[in-house]
């Protein structure tokens, strides 16, 4: 590192002091903490976003949201050069500068650093990083700390994109990597047009009756209700009602959206009665994750959960009916592909979604809790679906898959224009170009589940009867120390501390169907509890007993 470069970091993380006493971890999805202790780590980030611009040679994003977290928390997310997570292996270095306790620390971890990933700190190269924010009051003033970072190291220069949605900034990433334009005007016309394509795409062209057509989405009172209201306007044929859509009709994830929903199983804010039957789907507060539901009648304020799983499901049957169609071209044709298709699920994942899937004779793998594993393991395929229960998901498509399914390719190989399998190559690429390849993506999501929905003339009630979940519950326990608990087998097993997993497989025992795990949260400070059982009192009575044997051990007290 030259002096100038010395100088410039001493003199500016100076400004932007560590908070006192508090240790800071690179979670589930890069770091996340009350707003009010994150400016020394936004501004430490940002260095750490300019350094991967300078390794990687490309484009990297830089996201300040806390997601579904509560509206006084904030955090970070860094987008790597495909569009996906940071990589695993700099989470060390991440926490490393997050934790430096002085200037004089943090500089010499970053001159370690550098040099051991031979990474030239003479402002010979120009890096350049994509920076936005979702819609927390905290987000300016932390965005400005991250642009101190990244200003920070010389030839790193911070694009400021706006308030986005996550997924939105992952795109941008992933395109602008490719060379193509990135713009949020091109992000809906895509959207847009892949989502036409397919509904004109439809053979049956069916006419929904006035009640599917109708839509009301639950935007969180975050980013996503806002961006959505944009892409509304350039969408034919959907009639979406958008409330909790964050112009003051409430407060962020509270009491709303798709953490809300899928957690609890009941009616957001602003949904109720005057609901019952419609399609209704729920985004988190950065728009990353959908849910659906319906209000059944009735004077209970219950939900009808249409989960991540079932829109796993949705997608697999659809993509799956696509290949097999392809698959029966004419012997003819010189076409010699068949995709690998898997699917990618965590524990979370219902056991009647699991079984569903491979009763199908689709591949089904585990992976832990958050996205970065379950995209690692889908991008292994051709086509990789993955989806978390609590609706954060995508379909990847390998760049080989995309250049078999191009007209060009299929003209080629007497895939003839017109025939069926000719339809359903340009259907799946249509899909590749609909779903965020980046990413989990609550709005072009649900323009895929609208589209598959309209293609099958199924009705949400239709989809939900796809099997039959199987009862569950999910608790939250607030701990002195979440580190403190340790988990294998895609976080199925508690391996620390001592003896807790044979009591929880003491519970699990009492339980027909019975099935029961806990890890520690990447987002929040709790230990998290998911039961299942054949009856919703059983799943309820194995997920408190748990969570009793938790706060025994591990608990703040704050349960008493
Ligand atoms: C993030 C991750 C998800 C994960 C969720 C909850 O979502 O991207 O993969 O499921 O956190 O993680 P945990 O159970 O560790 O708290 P989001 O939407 O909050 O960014």
């Amino acid at each position: 590192m030259n002096k100038e470069q010395l100088d410039l970091l001493l003199r500016e993380s100076d400004r932007f002091p560590p908070p006192h006493g508090m240790r800071l971890s690179y979670g589930t999805a890069g770091f996340r903490e009350d707003a009010s202790v994150l400016l020394s780590t936004m501004y430490r980030v940002g260095i750490l976003a300019a350094l991967r611009a300078l390794k990687t040679e490309a484009v990297i994003g830089l996201m300040i949201t806390a997601s579904h977290n509560k509206v006084s928390d904030n955090g970070v997310k860094i987008a790597d050069p495909s569009g996906g997570m940071l990589t695993q292996e700099w989470e060390p270095f991440a926490n490393a500068l997050a934790n430096a306790p002085s200037s004089r620390d943090l500089v010499r971890l970053i001159n370690e650093f550098t040099e051991k990933e031979n990474i030239l700190l003479d402002g010979s190269k120009s890096a350049q990083i994509l920076v936005a924010r979702d819609t927390r009051p905290s987000g300016e003033v932390l965005l400005d700390a991250a642009k101190n970072g990244i200003g920070s190291i010389i030839g790193a220069v911070a694009q400021d994109m706006g308030i986005l949605t996550t997924p939105q900034l992952h795109w941008m990433v992933h395109v602008r990597n490719k060379g193509l334009e990135s713009s949020e005007l091109n992000y809906f016309d895509g959207l847009s047009n892949s989502f036409k394509w397919l509904l004109d795409s439809n053979p049956n062209n069916n006419e929904l009756n006035d009640w599917d057509k109708r839509l009301v989405v639950d935007g969180a009172n975050g980013v996503g209700g806002q961006k959505l209201e944009l892409l509304k306007e350039k969408l034919n044929g959907l009639a979406i009602e958008i409330r909790n859509s964050g112009k003051g009709e409430g407060v962020l994830n509270e009491r709303v959206g798709a953490d809300f929903v899928q957690k609890e199983k009941i009616v957001p804010c602003n949904f109720g009665s005057q609901d019952v039957g419609i399609r209704c789907v729920s985004f988190d507060g950065d728009a990353d994750r959908l849910v659906y539901f319906t209000v059944p009648s009735g004077s209970s304020n219950k939900i009808n959960l249409v989960d991540g799983d079932k829109i796993l499901s949705l997608f697999a049957i659809f993509i799956k009916e696509q290949l097999t169609i392809l698959a029966a071209r004419s012997k003819d044709t010189k076409i010699a592909f068949e995709p690998r298709l898997g699917v990618v699920q965590t524990a979370y994942a219902n056991g009647a979604s699991t079984q569903y899937l491979k009763d199908l004779g689709l591949e089904v793998v585990l992976t832990p809790t958050g996205v970065k594993y379950l995209h690692e393991k889908a991008a292994e395929y051709d086509i990789g679906i993955y989806f978390e229960a609590n609706g954060h998901g995508t379909v990847l498509f390998s760049d080989y898959c995309i250049s078999l399914l191009q007209p060009s390719y299929l003209e080629l190989s007497n895939v003839f224009a017109g025939s069926e399998p000719h339809k359903a190559a340009l259907r799946l690429l249509a899909i590749s170009k609909l779903i965020n390849q980046a990413v989990g993506d609550a709005l072009s999501g649900l323009l895929l589940v609208e589209a598959i929905l309209r293609h099958k003339n199924w009705s949400i009630h239709k989809w939900s009867e796809l099997y039959q979940d199987l009862p569950s519950r999910q608790l939250k326990v607030k701990v002195v120390d979440r580190t403190a608990v340790e988990t294998s087998n895609a976080e199925t097993k508690v391996v620390k501390p001592p003896g807790l997993q044979e009591a929880i497989d003491l519970e699990i025992a009492k339980y027909p169907q019975g099935r029961c795990f806990i890890r520690p949260s990447g987002t929040e400070d709790v230990i998290r509890v998911y039961a299942e059982a054949s009856t919703q009192e059983a799943a309820d009575d194995l997920a408190n007993s748990v969570a009793k044997l938790v706060d025994q051990l591990l608990g703040d007290g704050s349960s008493k």
